[in-house]
């Protein structure tokens, strides 16, 4: 059953990524229906190295399983297959254009993200108009190469100002053993990729995940 994705995000403590880079590409299905069944509120697909094709196809699996669990479908970076694949929101780096580029692509009902990597950048996403964003990496991660870590100095302000009017998620090296700490700095919506998706256990840590973020209030 689906909801309405702006609720949805509204709502939203939890973004999982479903990053091939972690997960191959015969366990992808799988992984997503566990991030899913743990309870993971936004799912996006990324998939950094792949050609759009291939991402096409496996999308034309992904998607239908979010729209099953009532969960936005998120692609990354390509305005064309967030379009073919119907999904819910696309996600835009800092280097993906415009909002208005993307918006002319795909039109006025689609949610917009956009990553951020300081307070300045993230208040320029919330004046542009985009619907939410990713703030960090918080800490160096596997998952970003090349990208420092920003540290959780900013978490509480970010939270207090963009963070009242769209979802601010942290994002970067977020993990079950340092959420407290991030949590504790302010953070209430966080998106974590390779702690989820290299558990042992995918959907009981997405859980545990959960039940940590809606306790903080
Ligand atoms: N953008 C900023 S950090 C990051 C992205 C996509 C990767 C987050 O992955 P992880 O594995 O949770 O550190
Ligand atoms: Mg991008």
């Amino acid at each position: 059953m689906m909801t309405d994705p702006r609720k949805a995000l509204a709502d939203a403590r939890l973004y999982g990524i479903l990053d091939l880079g972690y997960v191959t590409a015969e366990k992808a299905e799988e992984a997503t229906r566990a991030l899913l069944k743990g309870g993971v509120d936004l799912l996006q697909l990324r998939a950094k190295t792949w050609t759009e094709a291939a991402i096409l196809e496996l999308g034309k699996k992904i998607a239908p399983l979010c729209k099953e669990a009532g969960v936005p479908f998120v692609m990354n970076d390509f305005p064309s297959l967030a379009i073919e694949l119907d999904a819910d929101a696309l996600h835009l780096g800092q280097d993906d254009g415009s909002l208005e580029e993307a918006r002319k692509l795909v039109g006025d009902q689609m949610l917009l993200g956009r990553s951020t990597h300081s307070p300045e950048q993230a208040r320029q996403a919330l004046l542009d108009g985009f619907d939410y964003i990713g703030f960090g990496p918080l800490f160096p991660t596997p998952t970003k190469l090349g990208r420092p870590g920003i540290g959780m100095d900013h978490v509480r302000a970010v939270q207090a100002d963009v963070g009242i009017r769209i979802p601010v998620f942290c994002i970067g090296g977020i993990r079950r053993d340092n959420l407290a700490q991030v949590i504790e700095a302010g953070a209430r919506r966080v998106v974590i990729v390779s702690d989820l998706l290299t558990a042992p256990d995918i959907a009981t840590a997405v859980a545990e995940v959960q039940s940590s973020l809606r306790s903080a209030g």
